[in-house]
């Protein structure tokens, strides 16, 4: 077959246990982190899809260990799903094994593969199209916190140590602002003094855990909205994905970092800001689908925090995002210039709409919990 990805693939391809003849490679998805290719094979029955993902190791270190999360997880879920009369098969992800039964490959460069199986008649999608679709991504998102309410975190592997501790990337954020690899400091000097003026927010969810105020539970940590499954008639959440940072957590990391993305309709990276906002619809309709999702998990405590939990991530990520643009792009992928800046403002706008609408947001919080 002629495929220019077939070169970067074949170990992998021939590796994997993928049913088949490959006929189809390529590029699938939006994330900014790993690689992800869809590959579709045919034999004389049929044609079966599969997704293959390079794992980036400069960011996760530790493929092996991070696997063997991916695949317990994966595993709970599937017996979770079966033992609620779900389909497994299309609620959960399968890894599709190495042909010598592992759960993933190292090819002769030295990257990191592993395969899963499509989920037929699924969409994904990176902006927000109507509340409708959050209130279902919203009951998805809270699904899996219930899911997963009594997996044992402390069984988890950190595949990122210290991924949401807002205090470290605050500090992280002072030394690439001090370094200034990039020689970008004079041009986002507002956007620092936006980001230094916040430091108290910044240590709100460590202090809380550390007092005990909130429980530490099995969290996704990456519940941008691009990262479930929709049905594609029906658009009701499926199946979460992209599982590499399930960790030990809190559930505000993952109700912030979907508001983050879900509760605007303006992409990551929009330029005009004006487009920026939170929009209190669809704000509600995600914490309305989260705590009925979550089905009782959630203490009065989590609830009382949610907005707090989303303020706090939408900052960290417009810390991360000004960091990577100030040490020269080396984390995020980008594909134009400046990228990382409009991807910056874009946080920093949320969070000041969030700051203008904080009491609006909290009653909406206190309704949908029903106090
Ligand atoms: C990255 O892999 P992806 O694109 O789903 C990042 C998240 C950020 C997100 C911002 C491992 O997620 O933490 O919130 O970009 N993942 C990692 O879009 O850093
Ligand atoms: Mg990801």
């Amino acid at each position: 077959m002629e495929n220019k990805y077939l070169d970067i693939v074949k170990e992998a391809v021939e590796a994997i246990d993928f049913k088949g003849d490959i006929v189809e490679v390529k590029p699938f998805g939006g994330g900014h982190i790993n690689d992800t290719f869809l590959v579709v094979t045919e034999n004389a029955e049929k044609r079966e899809k599969y997704i293959l993902q390079r794992i980036n190791h400069d960011i996760f270190k530790n493929v092996e260990k991070l696997m063997e999360n991916y695949c317990n997880v994966c595993d709970y879920l599937k017996d979770v799903v079966e033992s609620r009369g779900g389909n497994p098969l299309r609620e959960a992800i399968t890894v599709v094994k190495t042909k010598d039964g592992n759960s993933f490959v190292k090819d002769s460069k030295g990257n990191y593969w592993r395969g899963i199986l499509f989920i037929e008649n699924s969409i994904t999608s990176e902006v927000i199209e109507c509340k409708e679709d959050l209130y279902k991504t919203g009951k998805a998102f809270g699904g899996f916190q219930n899911m997963l309410s009594k997996y044992k975190a402390e069984t988890l592997f950190e595949s990122i140590p210290n991924f949401h501790n807002t205090k470290e990337r605050f500090k992280s954020f002072l030394e690439a602002v001090e370094k200034d690899a990039a020689g970008r400091r004079s041009e986002v000097e507002e956007d620092i003094k936006f980001i230094l003026d916040r430091e108290e927010d910044t240590a709100v969810l460590v202090d809380l855990i550390e007092s005990g105020e909130l429980p530490l539970r099995v969290t996704h940590n990456d519940t941008k909205i691009g990262n479930i499954l929709l049905d594609k008639d029906t658009k009701e959440g499926i199946c979460i994905i992209d599982l590499d940072t399930v960790m030990p957590g809190l559930s505000l990391y993952d109700f912030g970092d979907a508001i983050r993305s879900g509760s605007t309709y303006a992409a990551e990276d929009e330029k005009d800001l004006d487009k920026v906002y939170v929009d209190l619809e669809l704000f509600e309709a995600f914490t309305k689908g989260f705590i009925e999702g979550s089905a009782g998990v959630l203490t009065e405590k989590e609830i009382e925090m949610l907005p707090m939990g989303a303020k706090v991530i939408i900052l960290e990520q417009g810390i991360r995002f000004l960091g990577d643009y100030l040490n020269g792009d080396v984390y995020y992928k980008t594909s134009y210039d400046k990228q990382n800046l409009y991807r910056t403002r874009t946080q920093l706008k949320l969070v000041a709409d969030m700051e203008k609408k904080w009491s609006k947001l909290n009653e909406i919080v206190k309704m949908c919990s029903g106090v």
